[in-house]
């Protein structure tokens, strides 16, 4: 997994904040962001000819991960021409679908803190808030922004055949075990590849890259969920067979559903939606604080508090409505283990370690990471619609929004809406109760 050196990589500035109690905040210099390197053009070694193309790897140059990583390069990005993502000031846009030679869909970033590290977040007693907007992302679309247990950089020092690190957008990880990454620790992911049979621009390997995640956001103008997701694992680690819960949903190193608040789905249907209580037809302010038990960063993390600002005003997030549950309007470790008894979900985020693994994480430090995608494998129907196919909407846990079960499929979104996009502006990071006017 070498450098290309066919395009320069120019990263995209990106302006943000640190804030100390006390109401002061200041920009930080060298702010910006990078494109994770599965996006990237991947070709031979001081050459032209692809490795990876479309959805299948070049048997010759790849004959075995650890050749294939040797032979092969990622090169620079074109970030606003082929992927559309653009930014300015304290503003990023990622558009969902770009034509430029080829058709591109959505995009993942990294906020970098120099050219070659990914800027490290300790949340635990901190405050994270940031400006969005919603409004030109329909049903089947997530504009995401998360924090992953990746290294600073990107796997750089830890595996030889890295030779790209942070400043190529390598190293990523999730709480998913994704497969579809084309280097995990510095070795082709090609052996046991299949091309997705929806995707033209991705497959799965033989390996997955898992750690703990914790989803600030992941919304559309229809709904919105956070989510800690725990992994019995620390920081990024590669998983094969059963780790990487191949066969079975909830046989790997880490947990996938998360313990998740959705508006909706926590039974209040007119608090986030166009014109509602968080009226998603314009930007607002979206704060999340990670409260400890002793209320120092020395602690460890027992809550997670939403806060919305709209038009001057702070709005207080919903407060569950679900019969059999108290009126939880964050995430603690009561909420989750009540929300999972009373839909009837497998409890895998206690099994992998629940709000102490990821207060682990928290404490070693983890990468923003801003995306925007469609959904090849359920449509998005988990964050928008009624899910799983087949239950009754009535049942508590099953409805998540008003999208309807057809809306989300790749093919229809991508159609439909190749000019949507999510705005991520004004990000700021510091002590609780310093990042928003109350
Ligand atoms: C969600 C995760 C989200 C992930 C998505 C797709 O929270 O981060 O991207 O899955 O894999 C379910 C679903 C499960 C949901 C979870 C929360 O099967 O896909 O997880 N959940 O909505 N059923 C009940 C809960």
């Amino acid at each position: 997994q070498n450098i290309g050196t066919n395009q320069a990589e120019n990263h995209p500035q990106l302006s943000w904040q640190t804030c100390t109690a006390g109401g002061s905040c200041r920009t930080n210099s060298g702010g910006a962001v990078v494109l994770d390197s599965n996006w990237r053009w991947t070709h031979n070694v001081g050459g032209f000819t692809n490795c990876y193309t479309g959805n299948t790897w070049d048997a010759t140059l790849c004959p075995d991960g650890e050749t294939c990583a040797a032979n092969c390069a990622i090169d620079g990005a074109d970030y606003a021409g082929t992927y559309g993502i653009t930014t300015s000031g304290n503003a990023l846009t990622l558009k969902f679908v770009t034509f430029a030679q080829q058709k591109n869909v959505g995009s993942r970033v990294y906020l970098m803190a120099d050219n070659t590290h990914y800027q490290m977040f300790q949340l635990l007693n901190k405050e994270f808030t940031f400006d969005v907007d919603v409004s030109q992302l329909p049903c089947g679309l997530n504009g995401a922004l998360y924090f992953s247990e990746m290294d600073a950089d990107g796997g750089l020092s830890r595996f030889s055949g890295n030779k790209a690190g942070a400043q190529y957008g390598t190293g990523y990880c999730d709480s998913q075990c994704a497969r579809d990454i084309k280097f995990i620790n510095g070795v082709a992911n090609s052996e046991g590849w299949q091309p997705s049979s929806t995707d033209p621009n991705a497959g799965t390997g033989n390996f997955g890259t898992c750690c703990n995640e914790m989803d600030i956001w992941e919304a559309n103008s229809v709904s919105a969920a956070f989510t800690p997701h725990s992994c019995t694992v620390d920081g990024q680690t590669r998983c094969s067979g059963e780790d990487c819960a191949i066969q079975s949903r909830f046989d790997g190193v880490c947990d996938p559903d998360g313990c998740d608040f959705n508006s909706f789905r926590m039974g209040v249907k007119n608090f986030y939606g166009p014109g509602m209580t968080v009226d998603t037809s314009r930007p607002f302010t979206v704060v999340t604080q990670f409260i400890t038990n002793n209320n120092s960063t020395s602690g460890t993390l027992t809550e997670i508090r939403r806060l919305y600002v709209q038009n001057g005003r702070v709005i207080q997030n919903s407060k569950t409505n679900i019969p059999g549950m108290d009126a939880f309007d964050s995430v603690t470790t009561d909420f989750c283990d009540s929300q999972k008894e009373v839909f009837g979900d497998t409890p895998s985020f206690q099994q992998h370690g629940g709000l102490s693994a990821m207060s682990r994480a928290m404490q070693k430090g983890m990468v923003l990471v801003l995306s925007l995608w469609d959904d090849h494998f359920a449509d998005m129907l988990w964050l928008d619609s009624n899910y799983p196919l087949g239950a009754s909407a009535s049942k508590p846990g099953v409805a998540r929004g008003t999208c309807d079960q057809q809306s989300g499929s790749p093919t229809t979104v991508e159609g439909r809406s190749p000019n949507a996009q999510v705005v991520f502006s004004n990000i700021r990071f510091g002590d609780i109760g310093s990042t928003f006017a109350n």
